[in-house]
């Protein structure tokens, strides 16, 4: 299998940030009721992450107090001049404060953000480059993602029973683990300023807060005020924008979740676009359940059968996260690990180049 120069770094350029002739659809998305009876909450959680591979989930046990701690301290932090917030900038590893760049491949948004891996030695260390009372912000963050997971190990649990798999903590074990390489990333998207000046009064500027990608990891759980922004893509060149609820979380399957269920759900490609007429900042905060490093990834036996064999090879965590930084963000890394025939190799030209070679 050859990939056509898709590791050619030095050709890469910065992806356009302006957002013009879209086709946006309204839909609306799958609400899961965590307050419901077990069995009909496993059904919509099924039909959601096969049918849309995104829903909202209410009636959750975070706390709020919880929420609305993380979600001062993220505003707090934002809200810092520019040359404080860049003590935090990333060095040498991707975590702490990024601004515009997006990763290393050239890959642009307006946004800035605050990343953080989930563990809680690194949540201490990273709030001590942050915060001038690190034990808050340590505590803010802590309480949050240790809130988010459990979240994230109830849901992976009701799928694993909903599909049928004999061991329900199947998925949930990876996140669980003390290893596990779980994130939390604070996206804060600032007023569209670049269209501010006079030339432009009177129009409205759409551009990419945080460009079109599949999330690698297992399952995400995002919280946002109730700024809108976010949009799935269910259909190839067709934006569905999903309407902010601060009171759920929004939901969705990741490309190893895609491959545990071996294909079953779908990890499905959204972006955040910012419009320059609104007043209001969005901020989100995403939580990426993943495994460890060492991690196989493999569907269960239960999900292979004659009429569905297996779609992708087993490959580990860190082989997935090493294609997935390779890459740009809106690339397809899933498609790398595909077990297939010539025949439907060919079906699945991507960028109308990428070939496999058999
Ligand atoms: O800000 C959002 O709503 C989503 C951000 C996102 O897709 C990401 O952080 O991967």
């Amino acid at each position: 299998m050859k990939p056509k120069d898709i590791f050619v770094k030095d050709m890469v350029v910065p992806s356009p940030t302006s957002v013009q002739n879209e086709n946006v659809q309204h839909i609306d998305l799958p609400i899961v009721d965590l307050a419901c009876e077990r069995s009909m909450v496993i059904k919509q959680i099924v039909k959601a992450s096969e049918e849309f591979g995104f829903f909202n989930v209410i009636n959750h046990d975070v706390p709020h107090e919880i929420i609305a701690k993380m979600e001062e301290a993220g505003f707090d932090f934002f809200a810092k001049p520019v040359d404080q917030k860049k003590v935090a900038m990333a060095a040498g590893d991707s975590f702490g404060y990024g601004s515009k760049n997006i990763g290393i491949n050239g890959d642009m948004g307006e946004v800035e953000y605050l990343l953080f891996n989930a563990s809680v030695p690194a949540i201490a260390q990273l709030s001590k480059t942050i915060s001038n009372v690190p034990s808050n912000l340590r505590s803010s963050v802590s309480a949050y993602t240790d809130a988010v997971r459990k979240l994230a190990c109830e849901i992976l649990e009701l799928m694993a029973e909903g599909i049928g798999v004999p061991n329900k903590f199947c998925f949930s074990r990876f996140i669980k683990e003390v290893d596990s390489d779980s994130l939390l990333r604070l996206n804060h998207y600032p007023h569209n300023i670049t269209n501010n000046n006079n030339n432009n009064k009177g129009c409205n500027h759409t551009k990419v807060g945080f460009g079109e990608h599949s999330d690698p990891q297992i399952l995400t759980i995002l919280r946002s005020n109730d700024v809108g922004g976010l949009q799935i893509s269910l259909q190839d060149g067709v934006w569905n924008p999903v309407i902010p609820d601060p009171s759920a979380f929004c939901v969705n399957v990741g490309d190893l979740l895609e491959v545990m269920t071996n294909g079953r759900f779908l990890s499905v490609r959204h972006r955040v676009v910012t419009h320059s007429y609104k007043k209001k900042c969005r901020m989100s905060m995403a939580y990426f359940g993943a495994p460890p490093l060492h991690a196989c990834i493999i569907a269960p036996p239960i999900m292979v059968t004659q009429e569905r064999p297996s779609l992708f090879r087993p490959f580990t965590w860190s082989e997935y996260k090493k294609v997935t930084y390779s890459l740009r963000l809106g690339d397809s890394r899933i498609n790398l690990f595909r077990n297939c025939t010539q025949v439907q190799c060919k079906r699945q030209v991507w960028n109308e180049e990428f070939i496999f070679e058999q």
